[in-house]
Protein backbone atom coordinates (compact mmCIF):
# COMPACT_ATOMS: atom_id res chain seq x y z
CA UNK A 1 0.00 0.00 0.00
CA UNK A 2 2.69 2.30 0.74
CA UNK A 3 3.81 2.62 -2.76
CA UNK A 4 0.20 3.28 -4.07
CA UNK A 5 0.37 6.22 -1.30
CA UNK A 6 3.44 7.25 -2.05
CA UNK A 7 2.44 7.65 -6.47
CA UNK A 8 -0.67 7.61 -6.48
CA UNK A 9 -2.46 9.39 -3.05
CA UNK A 10 -6.25 9.26 -4.64
CA UNK A 11 -6.13 6.37 -5.86
CA UNK A 12 -4.93 4.66 -2.69
CA UNK A 13 -7.35 6.41 -0.87
CA UNK A 14 -10.36 5.08 -2.41
CA UNK A 15 -8.47 1.81 -1.62
CA UNK A 16 -8.33 2.61 1.57
CA UNK A 17 -11.68 3.54 2.79
CA UNK A 18 -12.78 0.36 1.17
CA UNK A 19 -10.86 -1.84 3.15
CA UNK A 20 -11.61 0.26 6.04
CA UNK A 21 -15.62 0.12 4.80
CA UNK A 22 -15.06 -4.06 4.98
CA UNK A 23 -13.61 -4.22 8.39
CA UNK A 24 -16.36 -2.18 9.98
CA UNK A 25 -19.55 -3.29 8.66
CA UNK A 26 -20.85 -6.87 8.96
CA UNK A 27 -21.31 -8.60 5.25
CA UNK A 28 -24.06 -10.23 5.08
CA UNK A 29 -24.23 -10.68 0.76
CA UNK A 30 -24.46 -14.11 0.46
CA UNK A 31 -22.11 -13.96 -3.28
CA UNK A 32 -19.50 -12.54 -1.27
CA UNK A 33 -16.65 -13.54 0.92
CA UNK A 34 -12.86 -12.30 2.16
CA UNK A 35 -9.91 -13.80 0.46
CA UNK A 36 -7.26 -15.23 2.06
CA UNK A 37 -4.18 -12.79 2.14
CA UNK A 38 -2.65 -15.55 -0.02
CA UNK A 39 -5.01 -15.19 -2.87
CA UNK A 40 -4.59 -11.73 -3.07
CA UNK A 41 -1.03 -11.84 -3.20
CA UNK A 42 -1.04 -14.08 -5.90
CA UNK A 43 -3.78 -12.14 -7.67
CA UNK A 44 -1.41 -8.71 -7.48
CA UNK A 45 1.45 -10.78 -8.64
CA UNK A 46 3.61 -10.08 -11.40
CA UNK A 47 1.33 -13.05 -13.99
CA UNK A 48 -0.90 -9.67 -14.63
CA UNK A 49 1.86 -8.99 -17.06
CA UNK A 50 1.67 -12.31 -19.37
CA UNK A 51 -0.29 -13.00 -22.34
CA UNK A 52 -1.27 -16.42 -22.88
CA UNK A 53 -3.70 -17.21 -25.17
CA UNK A 54 -4.26 -20.83 -26.22
CA UNK A 55 -4.13 -23.62 -23.45
CA UNK A 56 -0.99 -25.38 -21.70
CA UNK A 57 1.56 -26.64 -24.14
CA UNK A 58 -0.40 -25.18 -27.01
CA UNK A 59 -0.04 -21.30 -26.59
CA UNK A 60 0.02 -18.70 -28.64
CA UNK A 61 2.85 -16.27 -27.61
CA UNK A 62 6.18 -17.88 -26.34
CA UNK A 63 7.47 -17.37 -22.85
CA UNK A 64 4.64 -19.88 -21.43
CA UNK A 65 6.75 -22.58 -20.04
CA UNK A 66 5.77 -21.36 -15.94
CA UNK A 67 2.50 -20.49 -16.88
CA UNK A 68 1.66 -23.86 -18.29
CA UNK A 69 2.90 -25.07 -15.56
CA UNK A 70 0.76 -22.83 -13.23
CA UNK A 71 -2.67 -23.48 -15.29
CA UNK A 72 -1.67 -26.98 -15.35
CA UNK A 73 -1.35 -26.91 -11.65
CA UNK A 74 -5.05 -24.98 -11.05
CA UNK A 75 -6.70 -27.92 -13.25
CA UNK A 76 -5.36 -30.48 -11.62
CA UNK A 77 -6.00 -29.12 -8.10
CA UNK A 78 -9.83 -28.60 -9.40
CA UNK A 79 -10.07 -31.87 -10.63
CA UNK A 80 -9.00 -33.40 -7.35
CA UNK A 81 -11.32 -31.16 -5.22
CA UNK A 82 -14.31 -31.51 -7.43
CA UNK A 83 -13.68 -35.37 -8.34
CA UNK A 84 -14.15 -34.59 -12.33
CA UNK A 85 -12.20 -35.77 -15.43
CA UNK A 86 -11.71 -31.88 -16.99
CA UNK A 87 -11.80 -28.78 -16.56
CA UNK A 88 -11.10 -25.29 -17.33
CA UNK A 89 -10.09 -22.47 -14.95
CA UNK A 90 -9.99 -19.78 -17.93
CA UNK A 91 -13.76 -18.18 -17.69
CA UNK A 92 -13.26 -14.52 -16.30
CA UNK A 93 -16.76 -15.11 -14.52
CA UNK A 94 -19.42 -17.44 -14.17
CA UNK A 95 -21.31 -15.82 -17.14
CA UNK A 96 -18.41 -16.01 -19.21
CA UNK A 97 -18.73 -20.02 -17.99
CA UNK A 98 -22.71 -20.33 -18.31
CA UNK A 99 -21.87 -18.50 -22.10
CA UNK A 100 -19.40 -21.04 -23.10
CA UNK A 101 -21.52 -23.76 -22.15
CA UNK A 102 -24.67 -22.87 -23.53
CA UNK A 103 -22.10 -21.92 -26.75
CA UNK A 104 -21.12 -25.50 -26.36
CA UNK A 105 -24.64 -27.50 -26.56
CA UNK A 106 -26.66 -25.19 -28.17
CA UNK A 107 -26.90 -23.56 -31.48
CA UNK A 108 -28.79 -20.60 -31.22
CA UNK A 109 -32.25 -20.32 -30.95
CA UNK A 110 -32.26 -24.09 -29.28
CA UNK A 111 -34.22 -24.43 -25.90
CA UNK A 112 -33.08 -24.32 -22.68
CA UNK A 113 -34.76 -24.78 -19.91
CA UNK A 114 -33.98 -22.98 -16.26
CA UNK A 115 -34.85 -21.51 -13.07
CA UNK A 116 -36.48 -18.38 -13.71
CA UNK A 117 -34.74 -14.97 -11.86
CA UNK A 118 -38.02 -14.12 -9.69
CA UNK A 119 -37.29 -17.77 -8.62
CA UNK A 120 -34.07 -17.58 -7.38
CA UNK A 121 -32.22 -18.27 -10.55
CA UNK A 122 -29.42 -16.24 -12.26
CA UNK A 123 -29.31 -13.33 -14.90
CA UNK A 124 -27.37 -16.05 -17.50
CA UNK A 125 -30.17 -18.70 -17.03
CA UNK A 126 -32.26 -17.04 -19.76
CA UNK A 127 -33.34 -13.40 -18.19
CA UNK A 128 -34.48 -11.97 -21.47
CA UNK A 129 -32.63 -8.93 -21.53
CA UNK A 130 -29.47 -10.98 -21.15
CA UNK A 131 -27.37 -12.81 -24.05
CA UNK A 132 -29.21 -16.01 -22.28
CA UNK A 133 -32.68 -14.94 -23.48
CA UNK A 134 -31.42 -13.21 -26.48
CA UNK A 135 -29.94 -16.18 -28.23
CA UNK A 136 -31.34 -19.07 -27.35
CA UNK A 137 -35.19 -20.17 -26.98
CA UNK A 138 -35.54 -20.50 -23.04
CA UNK A 139 -38.62 -22.29 -21.16
CA UNK A 140 -38.52 -21.13 -16.94
CA UNK A 141 -39.45 -23.29 -14.24
CA UNK A 142 -40.08 -21.98 -10.57
CA UNK A 143 -41.08 -22.98 -7.23
CA UNK A 144 -44.16 -24.53 -5.50
CA UNK A 145 -45.68 -21.78 -4.09
CA UNK A 146 -47.07 -23.85 -1.06
CA UNK A 147 -43.62 -25.32 0.01
CA UNK A 148 -40.91 -22.53 -1.85
CA UNK A 149 -39.21 -25.38 -2.95
CA UNK A 150 -37.90 -26.09 -6.78
CA UNK A 151 -40.96 -27.98 -8.31
CA UNK A 152 -39.79 -30.99 -9.76
CA UNK A 153 -43.11 -32.06 -10.81
CA UNK A 154 -43.08 -29.37 -12.83
CA UNK A 155 -39.53 -28.91 -14.37
CA UNK A 156 -40.43 -32.88 -15.47
CA UNK A 157 -43.89 -31.41 -17.48
CA UNK A 158 -42.24 -28.44 -19.13
CA UNK A 159 -39.36 -30.73 -20.17
CA UNK A 160 -41.74 -33.06 -21.65
CA UNK A 161 -43.71 -30.08 -23.25
CA UNK A 162 -40.65 -28.58 -24.78
CA UNK A 163 -37.90 -30.93 -25.06
CA UNK A 164 -35.44 -29.07 -24.03
CA UNK A 165 -31.44 -29.68 -24.97
CA UNK A 166 -30.52 -28.56 -22.32
CA UNK A 167 -31.60 -28.09 -18.53
CA UNK A 168 -29.85 -26.16 -16.21
CA UNK A 169 -30.42 -27.12 -12.57
CA UNK A 170 -28.42 -24.08 -10.10
CA UNK A 171 -29.49 -20.89 -8.23
CA UNK A 172 -28.46 -17.43 -6.82
CA UNK A 173 -30.98 -17.16 -4.09
CA UNK A 174 -32.42 -20.45 -3.14
CA UNK A 175 -31.54 -21.66 0.38
CA UNK A 176 -32.03 -25.40 -0.22
CA UNK A 177 -30.25 -28.77 -1.29
CA UNK A 178 -30.98 -28.90 -5.01
CA UNK A 179 -31.55 -32.71 -5.62
CA UNK A 180 -29.32 -33.32 -8.81
CA UNK A 181 -30.28 -36.63 -8.93
CA UNK A 182 -33.73 -35.70 -10.00
CA UNK A 183 -32.97 -33.20 -12.61
CA UNK A 184 -30.84 -36.23 -14.13
CA UNK A 185 -33.76 -38.63 -14.75
CA UNK A 186 -35.53 -35.47 -15.94
CA UNK A 187 -32.30 -34.88 -18.41
CA UNK A 188 -32.44 -38.47 -19.19
CA UNK A 189 -36.54 -38.70 -19.79
CA UNK A 190 -36.08 -36.20 -22.72
CA UNK A 191 -32.33 -36.30 -23.69
CA UNK A 192 -31.43 -33.21 -22.39
CA UNK A 193 -27.77 -32.31 -21.44
CA UNK A 194 -27.70 -30.92 -17.54
CA UNK A 195 -25.83 -27.85 -16.88
CA UNK A 196 -25.45 -27.27 -12.73
CA UNK A 197 -23.94 -23.67 -12.13
CA UNK A 198 -22.98 -24.81 -8.07
CA UNK A 199 -21.48 -21.03 -7.79
CA UNK A 200 -23.20 -20.29 -4.59
CA UNK A 201 -22.64 -23.52 -3.24
CA UNK A 202 -19.20 -24.70 -4.61
CA UNK A 203 -17.56 -24.51 -1.21
CA UNK A 204 -20.20 -26.48 0.38
CA UNK A 205 -19.80 -29.11 -2.32
CA UNK A 206 -16.02 -29.18 -2.67
CA UNK A 207 -16.41 -30.38 1.24
CA UNK A 208 -19.28 -32.61 0.93
CA UNK A 209 -22.21 -30.23 2.58
CA UNK A 210 -24.17 -30.03 -0.34
CA UNK A 211 -24.17 -33.42 -2.50
CA UNK A 212 -22.12 -33.06 -5.22
CA UNK A 213 -23.37 -32.43 -9.06
CA UNK A 214 -20.00 -33.68 -10.66
CA UNK A 215 -21.61 -37.53 -11.02
CA UNK A 216 -24.82 -36.02 -12.25
CA UNK A 217 -24.12 -32.84 -14.54
CA UNK A 218 -22.59 -33.29 -18.00
CA UNK A 219 -21.20 -30.02 -17.25
CA UNK A 220 -20.62 -28.22 -13.68
CA UNK A 221 -20.18 -24.12 -13.92
CA UNK A 222 -19.06 -22.04 -10.84
CA UNK A 223 -17.46 -18.90 -9.53
CA UNK A 224 -14.47 -19.06 -7.83
CA UNK A 225 -15.03 -15.80 -5.22
CA UNK A 226 -18.62 -17.38 -3.28
CA UNK A 227 -18.52 -20.06 -0.88
CA UNK A 228 -14.77 -21.42 -2.88
CA UNK A 229 -13.50 -18.55 -1.41
CA UNK A 230 -11.02 -17.33 -3.90
CA UNK A 231 -10.58 -14.61 -6.15
CA UNK A 232 -13.24 -13.10 -8.46
CA UNK A 233 -13.62 -15.54 -11.40
CA UNK A 234 -15.38 -18.85 -13.41
CA UNK A 235 -14.16 -22.41 -13.77
CA UNK A 236 -16.15 -25.20 -15.84
CA UNK A 237 -15.83 -28.98 -14.81
CA UNK A 238 -17.20 -31.69 -16.85
CA UNK A 239 -16.51 -35.04 -18.51
CA UNK A 240 -13.40 -36.15 -20.26
CA UNK A 241 -15.53 -36.27 -23.46
CA UNK A 242 -17.07 -32.73 -23.35
CA UNK A 243 -13.52 -31.30 -22.60
CA UNK A 244 -12.90 -30.25 -25.84
CA UNK A 245 -15.74 -28.66 -26.91
CA UNK A 246 -16.18 -26.49 -23.53
CA UNK A 247 -12.51 -25.66 -24.30
CA UNK A 248 -12.65 -24.58 -27.83
CA UNK A 249 -16.11 -22.20 -26.73
CA UNK A 250 -14.00 -20.70 -23.69
CA UNK A 251 -10.89 -19.82 -25.81
CA UNK A 252 -10.97 -18.39 -28.78
CA UNK A 253 -15.25 -18.39 -28.79
CA UNK A 254 -15.51 -15.83 -26.46
CA UNK A 255 -12.50 -14.80 -24.75
CA UNK A 256 -9.09 -13.79 -25.51
CA UNK A 257 -6.01 -13.94 -22.99
CA UNK A 258 -6.99 -15.84 -20.18
CA UNK A 259 -5.68 -13.79 -16.95
CA UNK A 260 -2.76 -15.53 -15.45
CA UNK A 261 -2.62 -14.06 -11.90
CA UNK A 262 -6.24 -15.02 -11.72
CA UNK A 263 -5.64 -18.33 -12.48
CA UNK A 264 -2.65 -19.02 -10.32
CA UNK A 265 -5.18 -17.21 -7.38
CA UNK A 266 -7.62 -19.84 -8.09
CA UNK A 267 -5.02 -22.44 -7.68
CA UNK A 268 -3.65 -21.06 -4.53
CA UNK A 269 -7.69 -20.57 -3.27
CA UNK A 270 -7.65 -24.22 -4.62
CA UNK A 271 -5.29 -25.30 -2.44
CA UNK A 272 -6.88 -23.79 0.36
CA UNK A 273 -10.04 -25.74 0.01
CA UNK A 274 -8.03 -29.18 -0.47
CA UNK A 275 -6.77 -28.92 3.37
CA UNK A 276 -9.07 -29.88 6.36
CA UNK A 277 -9.09 -26.19 7.87
CA UNK A 278 -11.64 -25.28 4.16
CA UNK A 279 -14.08 -28.42 5.44
CA UNK A 280 -13.98 -27.29 9.00
CA UNK A 281 -15.54 -23.55 7.90
CA UNK A 282 -17.63 -24.75 5.45
CA UNK A 283 -19.33 -26.42 7.94
CA UNK A 284 -19.60 -23.67 10.12
CA UNK A 285 -21.04 -21.51 7.20
CA UNK A 286 -23.66 -23.65 7.38
CA UNK A 287 -24.54 -23.80 11.36
CA UNK A 288 -24.47 -20.03 11.56
CA UNK A 289 -26.76 -19.85 8.72
CA UNK A 290 -29.40 -22.17 10.69
CA UNK A 291 -28.79 -20.20 14.12
CA UNK A 292 -29.15 -16.79 11.84
CA UNK A 293 -32.14 -18.54 10.24
CA UNK A 294 -33.42 -19.89 13.56
CA UNK A 295 -33.02 -16.43 15.58
CA UNK A 296 -35.00 -14.34 12.89
CA UNK A 297 -37.78 -16.94 12.94
CA UNK A 298 -38.11 -16.51 16.96
CA UNK A 299 -37.83 -13.19 16.13
CA UNK A 300 -40.85 -13.15 13.70
CA UNK A 301 -39.28 -13.09 10.07
CA UNK A 302 -40.52 -14.65 7.35
CA UNK A 303 -37.92 -16.99 5.76
CA UNK A 304 -38.59 -18.18 2.28
CA UNK A 305 -38.87 -22.14 2.82
CA UNK A 306 -39.25 -21.54 6.70
CA UNK A 307 -35.18 -22.35 6.61
CA UNK A 308 -31.71 -22.97 5.05
CA UNK A 309 -29.69 -25.84 4.26
CA UNK A 310 -27.08 -23.97 3.00
CA UNK A 311 -25.22 -20.56 3.68
CA UNK A 312 -28.23 -18.33 2.20
CA UNK A 313 -31.29 -17.12 3.67
CA UNK A 314 -34.05 -15.37 1.80
CA UNK A 315 -36.16 -13.11 4.50
CA UNK A 316 -39.89 -12.63 2.87
CA UNK A 317 -41.05 -8.83 4.14
CA UNK A 318 -44.26 -8.60 2.28
CA UNK A 319 -46.15 -8.67 5.27
CA UNK A 320 -44.06 -6.36 6.99
CA UNK A 321 -44.93 -2.84 5.39
CA UNK A 322 -41.46 -2.43 4.32
CA UNK A 323 -39.64 -2.79 0.73
CA UNK A 324 -36.40 -5.06 0.30
CA UNK A 325 -34.96 -1.37 -0.94
CA UNK A 326 -36.24 0.25 2.31
CA UNK A 327 -34.87 -3.03 4.46
CA UNK A 328 -31.40 -2.73 2.14
CA UNK A 329 -30.97 1.32 2.91
CA UNK A 330 -31.97 1.01 6.62
CA UNK A 331 -29.36 -1.45 7.15
CA UNK A 332 -27.17 -0.54 5.39
CA UNK A 333 -26.98 2.94 7.26
CA UNK A 334 -26.55 0.40 10.39
CA UNK A 335 -23.83 -0.88 8.68
CA UNK A 336 -24.92 -4.28 7.97
CA UNK A 337 -24.55 -4.74 3.99
CA UNK A 338 -27.15 -7.16 2.67
CA UNK A 339 -28.70 -6.88 -0.67
CA UNK A 340 -32.44 -6.91 -1.44
CA UNK A 341 -34.19 -9.61 -3.75
CA UNK A 342 -37.57 -11.02 -4.67
CA UNK A 343 -38.90 -13.78 -3.04
CA UNK A 344 -41.05 -16.12 -4.96
CA UNK A 345 -44.32 -14.34 -6.47
CA UNK A 346 -42.84 -11.21 -5.89
CA UNK A 347 -45.56 -8.35 -6.24
CA UNK A 348 -42.90 -5.58 -6.59
CA UNK A 349 -40.29 -5.18 -9.09
CA UNK A 350 -36.65 -6.37 -9.19
CA UNK A 351 -35.64 -2.77 -8.32
CA UNK A 352 -37.84 -2.81 -5.17
CA UNK A 353 -38.65 -5.58 -3.98
CA UNK A 354 -40.33 -7.66 -1.35
CA UNK A 355 -37.18 -9.73 0.19
CA UNK A 356 -33.20 -9.58 1.64
CA UNK A 357 -31.51 -11.76 0.97
CA UNK A 358 -28.47 -12.80 3.79
CA UNK A 359 -25.41 -15.30 3.42
CA UNK A 360 -23.17 -16.48 6.12
CA UNK A 361 -19.93 -17.24 4.24
CA UNK A 362 -17.94 -13.56 4.73
CA UNK A 363 -18.74 -13.39 8.48
CA UNK A 364 -18.04 -17.09 8.90
CA UNK A 365 -14.63 -16.22 7.31
CA UNK A 366 -14.22 -13.72 10.06
CA UNK A 367 -14.33 -16.61 12.77
CA UNK A 368 -17.87 -15.37 14.08
CA UNK A 369 -19.98 -18.11 15.15
CA UNK A 370 -23.47 -19.01 16.16
CA UNK A 371 -23.85 -16.09 19.23
CA UNK A 372 -22.66 -13.48 17.08
CA UNK A 373 -25.21 -14.74 14.67
CA UNK A 374 -28.12 -14.44 17.25
CA UNK A 375 -26.72 -10.91 18.23
CA UNK A 376 -26.67 -9.76 14.24
CA UNK A 377 -30.62 -11.56 13.97
CA UNK A 378 -31.15 -9.00 16.77
CA UNK A 379 -29.64 -6.35 15.77
CA UNK A 380 -31.26 -6.57 11.82
CA UNK A 381 -34.98 -6.70 13.79
CA UNK A 382 -34.00 -3.46 15.81
CA UNK A 383 -33.04 -1.58 12.39
CA UNK A 384 -35.98 -2.95 10.81
CA UNK A 385 -38.29 -1.91 13.43
CA UNK A 386 -37.25 1.71 13.17
CA UNK A 387 -36.26 2.19 10.02
CA UNK A 388 -37.05 6.17 9.79
CA UNK A 389 -35.95 6.24 13.62
CA UNK A 390 -32.28 8.04 12.75
CA UNK A 391 -31.28 7.34 16.88
CA UNK A 392 -31.87 3.72 16.63
CA UNK A 393 -29.64 2.94 13.59
CA UNK A 394 -27.01 5.47 14.88
CA UNK A 395 -27.01 3.21 18.20
CA UNK A 396 -26.90 0.01 16.32
CA UNK A 397 -24.29 1.29 13.97
CA UNK A 398 -21.85 1.40 17.37
CA UNK A 399 -22.84 -2.65 17.97
CA UNK A 400 -21.92 -3.20 14.46
CA UNK A 401 -18.67 -1.64 15.07
CA UNK A 402 -17.84 -3.08 18.09
CA UNK A 403 -18.72 -6.16 16.94
CA UNK A 404 -16.22 -5.60 14.06
CA UNK A 405 -13.71 -4.84 15.88
CA UNK A 406 -13.71 -8.09 17.47
CA UNK A 407 -13.29 -9.86 14.23
CA UNK A 408 -10.37 -8.28 12.21
CA UNK A 409 -10.82 -9.38 8.23
CA UNK A 410 -6.88 -8.87 8.08
N1 LIG B 1 -24.29 -11.55 -8.49
C1 LIG B 1 -24.21 -12.88 -7.97
C2 LIG B 1 -24.97 -13.05 -6.72
O1 LIG B 1 -24.99 -12.10 -5.97
O2 LIG B 1 -25.55 -14.09 -6.47
C3 LIG B 1 -24.59 -13.87 -8.97
O3 LIG B 1 -23.84 -13.65 -10.11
Amino acid sequence: MNLIEKTDPNLARLISEEQKRQQNELNLIASENFASPVVLEVAGSVLTNKYAEGYPHGRYYGGCRWIDALEDLAKERANRLFGCEHSNVQPHSGSQANMAVYFALLDVGETMLAMDLSSGGHLTHGLPINFSGRFFKVISYGLDRKTQLIDYDKVRRLALDHKPKLIVAGASAYPRVIDFARFREIADEVGAYLMVDMAHIAGLVATGHHPSPVPYADVVTTTTHKTLRGPRGGMILCRKELGERIDRNIFPGIQGGPLMHIIAAKAAALGEALRPEFKRYSARIITNAQALADELLKLGFELVSGGTDTHLILVDLSTSGISGREAEEALDVAGITVNRNSVPFDSRGPKETSGIRLGTPALTTRGMGEEEMRTIAGLIKNVLSNIKDRTVLTEVRKQVYELCNRFPVY
